[in-house]
């Protein structure tokens, strides 16, 4: 590292100035990365103490029948395709059900863009929940299945979001973004939605008074410069709307994708994620260790380096591990507690 690279964007951020793009690919190329889990453990403090949240929750991917074929998903089956599953509104239900017993107070709900599902079955969906188990928030549907129901349904974005938030819908989750750049776009996600039509949704969606999270999907062929500008676009969005909640950088898992020849990014590099994203990201209140994707070990080391929530109890997570993730899918409360005051720091259920 050459020498006072650290100690310059260290002085900036204890100034409480901004840190700008060159800062950023400095973070990322030159600085050492206990240094800059120092910096971004001090970040997290500032903001949120010494708590680190989790929530009690469960994961349902309704389906994963889709019509797009993003180049680093494993997830997505065309219909007759072995692996392809829809669950029935009675397994919805029953998912739904276990986790109000398990004390669950959310539902992360998401699936791939089903090929002829109706609109209605959406909202009728939420509506559902919402009746059956008014104790879970529903988080559910990321900006791309909003925009394939606002095609279906033949309405702006916006409209679709304000019947899903009448029906239930409580926040959104951070997927899809990717990597917000034209030209990993065009590489590995095209019939996907653009960059910019990902940013317009959730603009949409914090205009519509919900909020929701932000996702960058790592450790594929994205350089330093694009996911820089990927946090630069996050932070600008956020400056204008406020909307954002959490950030989550999601660790590639290659197998079973076209991209199944990429080496799994290692722990230094989720750690250098996690903390990058702390000290740019000044403006959004949480950075989260998803562990399903990191790794629990990995989860663990982010908490002192930038990190201050860890999801929650999953209990079924399809999207990863049809891609080779190792990690369980269900981690108790009491384990989440544990992991979090090993590290010094005070767990709380949010
Ligand atoms: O949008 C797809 C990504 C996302 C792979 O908002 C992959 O709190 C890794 O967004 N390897 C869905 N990632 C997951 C997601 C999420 C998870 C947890 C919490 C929240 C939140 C959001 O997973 C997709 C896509 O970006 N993804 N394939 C893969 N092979
Ligand atoms: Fe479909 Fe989402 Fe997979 Fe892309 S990432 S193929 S939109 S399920």
């Amino acid at each position: 590292m050459p020498a006072g690279t650290l100690d310059a964007i260290a002085a900036k951020v204890g100034a409480g100035r901004r840190l700008d793009r060159d800062d950023g690919i400095r973070l990322y190329e030159e600085a050492d990365l206990a240094g800059i889990r120092r910096l971004a453990d001090e970040a997290a403090e500032r903001k949120n103490g010494k708590t680190v949240t989790y929530v009690v929750n469960r994961h349902i991917n309704y389906s994963n029948l889709c019509i797009l074929s993003c180049f680093f998903c494993a997830f997505s089956k065309k219909r007759g395709e072995a692996g392809a599953y829809e669950l029935s509104l009675d397994e919805i239900r029953e998912r739904a059900r276990e986790a109000a017993a398990a004390g669950a107070t959310e539902i992360h709900l998401v699936g791939g863009l089903h090929p002829d599902l109706p609109y209605e079955y959406y909202p009728e969906l939420l509506r559902m929940l919402s009746r059956e188990f008014p104790g879970l928030a529903l988080k559910a549907f990321t900006a791309v299945e909003l925009d394939h129901f606002a095609r279906l349904r033949g309405v702006p974005v916006a409209e679709v979001i304000r019947e899903l938030r009448e029906a239930g819908l409580a926040f959104v989750p951070g997927g899809g973004a990717e990597v917000l750049s034209d030209r990993v776009w065009k590489k590995l996600f095209r019939g996907k939605i653009p960059p910019r039509r990902w940013l317009e949704i959730h603009r949409e969606i914090h205009r519509a008074g919900l909020r929701s999270n932000a996702t960058l999907l790592f450790g594929h062929i994205e350089t330093v410069e694009e996911k820089v500008d990927h946090l630069l676009r996050i932070r600008a969005l956020q400056d204008e709307t406020g909307g954002f909640v959490s950030f989550i950088p999601l660790r590639f898992h290659p197998q079973n994708t076209v991209l199944a020849h990429l080496p799994l990014a290692g722990r230094d590099a989720v750690l250098r994620e996690i903390a990058v994203a702390r000290l740019l990201l000044d403006n959004v209140r949480h950075v989260k260790a998803y562990w399903v994707m990191t790794g629990l070990e990995t989860a663990r080391l982010a908490l002192t380096g930038g990190a201050d929530d860890l999801d929650g109890t999953v209990v079924e997570e399809r999207i990863t591990h049809m891609a080779g993730a190792e990690t369980p899918e269900h981690l108790t409360e009491a384990e989440i507690r544990d992991l979090i005051r090993g590290e010094g720091k005070i767990p709380r259920r949010r």
